[in-house]
């Protein structure tokens, strides 16, 4: 998304510009965008609808160490798009509610894909910082399904 057309969201949605700043890239305080040729592990997620109706990221939980640069392999197994968003929480509840008033936002940013039934693909990232952050899906309704998780990254 272009960065005028996010700012216009944010604003009606009653977020401040420095929300905006904040959400910059190059100083996220989940990390950064990786280089594949970098990465010392791949961990494979798959995102789906359950049958008794909650919807979930397979693993939910992970451990990685500070520097560490990860390939997340993520495969949409359900019937239903999703995405995964990685970031830290206040970060992931803001988006959130971005998202519950503009559900056709989409997300071009590198710590987020979306997929489409059926659909894989990848999201390369070094976590810089340890610390807990979330993994989300924040198609509306989703996380509040139970579409989401942790990721604790420890010190090295
Ligand atoms: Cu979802």
């Amino acid at each position: 998304m272009m960065k005028t057309a996010l700012t216009a969201l944010l604003l009606a949605a009653g977020f401040s510009t420095s929300a905006l700043a904040d959400a910059g890239h190059g100083a996220m305080a989940v990390g950064e965008p990786g280089k594949k040729a970098e990465a010392t592990q791949t961990i494979r997620v798959t995102m789906k609808e359950t049958d008794d109706g909650k919807m979930i990221f397979t693993p939910s939980t992970f451990k990685v160490r500070k520097g560490q640069t990860i390939v997340f392999a993520i495969k949409n197994s359900g019937e239903l798009d999703h995405e995964f968003v990685l970031d830290e929480e206040k970060e992931v509840m803001k988006h959130k509610a971005v998202m519950e008033k503009f559900p056709e936002m989409e997300h071009e940013d590198p710590n987020a894909i979306r997929l489409a039934p059926g659909k894989a693909g990848e999201v390369v990232w070094k976590f810089t910082n340890d610390g807990v952050f979330k993994i989300a899906c924040l198609v509306p309704g989703h996380y509040d399904a139970g579409m989401h998780g942790d990721i604790t990254v420890a010190k090295k």
